[in-house]
């Protein structure tokens, strides 16, 4: 190895030849270094106030596991709106996201070695015993190779790793014996099969039961993977060999590195986001550092400091350098095509992507990190959450938050890094927005849509397994922690690996060093491991000075202004380029510049070909804007003070309630519960929020009805049986195609799962209060006094455990009960005359991807001097270089524009290959 292995910023002097276990520690040790330094900038936040927040977190902690283990346990996850384990085959499909699921009680074993870092040691010692009695690892389930492999056997190697670590201090899991261990082994072997590909690229899927390509097992026609899925196992699989002395699970996981980094494309030395693995080609072609590729670089460069293999140090500078080139675009990171580099392959990126200024911090790179980081915080604080893509103007772009923990994760190593008290800010104001948007009765429910502030009966085992680390870690002294975090390194799920595995059973990192030994290019290391002394040295406001400038980077947004330039066009004079946004079809300059398009330099081709693809979205995105926006059901009554949110599908008719204060009221079903004719109840519904079953009659019928009934406004509930919004695009309900201005009340539609959560709370509690607004409000203060906000046992758990007891019925009538109305009332067979209110009922598509329906950013803000200096020129220049020709000049503008509407869809694919 060379000496630049060692940590040069370190400022510690680095022996040169020095063994793997002290190079493993000083890369950890680095950010330890660099620590409470930090004398300006934010005030410094006092030991009490650090307390305060632990505390806060742990109470957080033990809501969410709390509920998942009394409502949920054995299930994989718990339900948090219906307070109920999530059973795979038992609820709708949701597609891939459901393939983490195995019945193995995930939420338990992702969380094991989070009780230990909450200092949980009884409650850990429980979960281990539960583990060992109750969970099977051989159901007959197809489950992803990659989820399983960072959640289920890294939460056993984590949870493995600190009982070990418990049992020799001599007080805790003093019956241990290896048991976890023996588990992890039982998996890693189950999990083998995948690798059975002439590339030794794991298929995607395994069923833990059959295994793969038997006809039992239902799975192994798969050709594709994502570079993440297969570039995602050397932590675990080297951790299992090293702990077990089975050197094959090690030899696997290099295998498939090594056949990912021989692909990579030569020239930019970036990777696709999926690729082939049986042929090894790159089925998608645009490179990030988001979803699909994240986990790759981030297993790379700890593979590093785990194993202490120079070979993955050289492979992850060499991508670190082509993403430094390419992707980073501070603070933006966006994605390019590998073998054009230079041209932007999305307008938008993805929340994943959050965790990799806390990757930066590992390497050294803080600069970008900061920058990055609070780009993303800005975003954050208009949204309250990272929405799973946003913009580069960073609107909205696929508005769900599943609370992702990457972005607490960069928080947290920024702090180790930086000792910048700012971070415990930035800290605090996830907590206060988790226990404001997202906590509900029963845990922590997972954003639908960040604008609306709905929620999805949704909460992920990563939740556990990492949110709650690294916001308890963010205020942790060094006491408050019976171990030293620093002799451990955190998987990508945030389990914790000891570093001295390094030293441990190395055969088979011998045996199957595929990589020639590489002399190492020692510039690389200029960027590694510094700390704040030698990179702040003299003025402490530096982070503060890099931050500054991106405060209201957001709220100032231009949509064109913080896209990279290229410099050499800019410097040359050449015009910017015409952009689909500014295209008018009647301004002869823009026909002229569109005639060239296809003759001219590469750079223009670039241009050309970025205009086709804005156009596709323009026009894509204009179709989706005439739609109308989700809105939001917020019950208000007691037990649930506004906690839980259900996502509405609009109505194109009645009260506009994104242009009119919300509407507020007890609700009540109305008879008959379809609403086609006369209410039969009119004192029923009066001054109150009626409920209607969706069928039989127009949705604008039903509201004429109860509005004439007295009703203040509506909500339709869908009469098809577990119906959800979690699974359908959401419904926007159209009006009768006469005149609908007559119905002045609010119309909202509710799928039955979100609408029985009301129902099954009138037959709970009978008086039930609920808000139909655009957005989400905060909850109502005088409603907040009656309860106990984070005390332990509280009524919550109560509240839920009643929610969905259901006991007490309410008389509904004779026929027409919400009860019984599971009828087949959506009559398939009405005639186009009868008008079924589904046939007016349009999808808006905003469960998938939905846009903000706001002016442009441009609007909201300033432009920025580049901005103006481009437009500026673009008036006065003259085009050149006409003899130049790009790659696609003889291709028809149909193809091109078909080719790239294949490339959009493949972006669309993106989220569904990584979770
Ligand atoms: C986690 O399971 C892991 O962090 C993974 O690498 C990416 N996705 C989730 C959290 O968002």
């Amino acid at each position: 190895m060379s000496e630049a292995g060692g940590c040069r910023g370190c400022g510690s002097p680095v022996p040169q030849r020095a063994p793997w276990s002290l190079v493993a520690t000083t890369a950890a040790l680095c950010l330890v270094t660099a620590t409470s330094v930090w004398t300006a900038g934010a005030a410094p936040m006092s030991r009490e106030e650090k307390q305060k927040l632990g505390n806060q977190v742990l109470e957080m902690f033990d809501h969410a596991y709390g509920n998942y283990m009394e409502h949920a346990y054995p299930a994989d996850e718990l339900m948090p709106l219906t307070c109920r384990g999530r059973v795979r085959g038992q609820e709708p499909s949701r597609g891939d996201v459901d393939d983490a699921l195995g019945k193995f009680s995930l939420t338990l074993i992702d969380s094991l070695d989070t009780l230990v870092v909450l200092n949980k040691t009884k409650e850990f010692e429980d979960a281990v015993r539960k583990v060992l009695r109750d969970v099977n690892l051989d159901n007959d389930v197809v489950v992803s190779v990659f989820e399983t492999n960072i959640r289920v056997l890294g939460g056993l190697l984590g949870g493995h790793s600190l009982a070990i670590m418990l049992k020799e201090k001599g007080e805790h899991m003093q019956w241990y014996n290896d048991e976890l261990l023996q588990m992890a082994k039982q998996l890693g072997y189950k999990l083998l099969p995948a690798f059975n590909t002439t590339s030794g690229l794991p298929y995607p899927r395994i069923n833990l039961k059959f295994g793969i390509r038997k006809p039992e097992a239902r799975t192994g026609t798969e050709t594709d993977t994502c570079t993440a899925c297969a570039g995602t196992l050397i932590l675990e699989f080297a951790a299992l060999s090293r702990f077990t002395g089975a050197t094959i699970f090690e030899e696997y996981a290099r295998k498939a590195l090594d056949f990912l980094w021989e692909k990579r494309q030569r020239s930019s030395n970036l990777v696709g986001v999926t690729i082939n693995i049986h042929t090894g080609d790159w089925v998608r072609k645009d490179s990030g550092v988001g979803a699909g590729i994240d986990s790759y670089y981030e297993y790379l460069l700890k593979a590093y400091v785990l194993l202490g293999d120079d070979s993955f140090l050289e492979r992850f500078n060499t991508h670190y350098d082509a993403i430094m080139r390419y992707i980073s675009q501070p603070p933006l990171l966006l994605d390019v095509h590998i073998h054009k580099p230079m041209l932007n392959a999305r307008t938008w990126m993805d929340a994943l992507l959050a965790f990799f200024p806390g990757l930066q911090v590992l390497k050294g790179d803080i600069r970008p990190a900061i920058e990055t980081h609070e780009m993303l915080y800005q975003v954050i604080k208009k949204h309250n959450f990272l929405p799973e893509a946003f913009t580069t103007d960073f609107r909205v772009h696929w508005a769900q938050h599943p609370l992702r923990p990457e972005f607490a994760e960069s928080t947290y190593f920024l702090y180790k890094a930086t000792g910048d008290p700012y971070y415990l800010e930035v800290g605090k104001t996830l907590i206060e927005n988790l226990n404001k948007y997202a906590r509900v009765p029963c845990g922590f429910a997972a954003m639908k849509d960040v604008r609306t502030g709905s929620h999805e009966d949704r909460m992920d085992s990563f939740f556990l397994a990492e949110m709650f680390k690294y916001l308890y870690l963010l205020y942790a002294d060094k006491e408050d922690i019976i171990f030293d975090i620093e002799d451990y390194i955190f998987t990508t799920e945030a389990h914790l690996l000891p570093l001295w595995l390094s030293t441990t059973n190395q055969s088979a990192s011998k045996k199957n060093t595929t990589s020639e030994y590489i002399e190492l290019d020692d510039s690389n290391f200029d960027w590694t491991c510094p700390n704040t002394q030698i990179l702040f040295p003299n003025d402490p406001l530096y982070a503060q000075s890099i931050r500054e400038p991106l405060k209201n980077v957001v709220d100032k947004s231009c949509p064109r202004g913080i896209i990279r330039v290229r410099e050499e066009s800019f410097r040359s004079g050449a015009k910017p380029p015409l952009r689909a946004r500014d295209f008018m079809a009647t301004n002869p300059e823009h026909l002229e510049i569109l005639k060239k398009m296809g003759a001219a330099s590469s750079i223009d081709a670039e241009d050309g070909l970025r205009f086709m693809q804005e156009m596709i979205e323009l026009s894509s995105q204009q179709q989706k804007e005439q739609q109308l926006p989700p809105r939001a059901v917020q019950i208000v009554s007691h037990p649930f003070f506004g906690r839980v949110v259900l996502t509405a599908g609009p109505a194109q008719f009645g009260l506009d309630l994104s242009k009119h204060k919300e509407t507020r009221g007890f609700v009540a079903s109305s008879k008959p519960y379809n609403g086609c004719s006369e209410l039969t109840n009119p004192e029923a519904v009066m001054g109150k929020i009626a409920l209607i079953q969706r069928g039989q009659c127009m949705f604008a019928e039903k509201a004429r009805n109860i509005q004439n009934a007295g009703a203040i406004g509506g909500i339709v509930i869908d009469d098809n049986e577990g119906s959800s919004s979690d699974t359908a695009p959401l419904f926007q309900m159209a009006g009768d195609g006469k005149d609908t201005d007559d119905i002045k009340i609010p119309m909202l539609f509710l799928f039955s799962k979100e609408g029985s959560i009301i129902l099954d709370a009138i037959r709970e509690y009978e008086e039930v209060e609920v808000l139909l607004s655009d957005k989400a409000k905060d909850r109502d203060p005088e409603m907040e006094s009656e309860e106990q906000p984070f005390s332990e046992n509280d009524s919550q758990n109560q509240s839920t455990d009643q929610l969905t007891s259901g006991s007490q019925e309410v008389d509904l009538g004779d026929q027409e009960s919400p009860e019984e109305s599971s009828l087949n009332s959506h009559p398939e067979s009405l005639s186009a005359a009868a008008a079924d209110d589904a046939a007016s009922v349009s999808p808006s598509e905003q469960n998938s991807n939905p846009p903000e329906n706001h002016e442009p950013a441009s609007l909201d803000g300033e432009c920025t001097d580049l901005d103006n200096q481009l437009q500026e020129q673009s008036e006065t220049e003259e085009d050149s270089n006409p003899n130049v020709s790009w790659g696609k000049k003889d291709q028809p503008i149909d193809s091109i524009l078909a080719d790239w509407n294949e490339d959009i869809e493949a972006f669309e694919m993106m989220e569904k290959d990584e979770l």
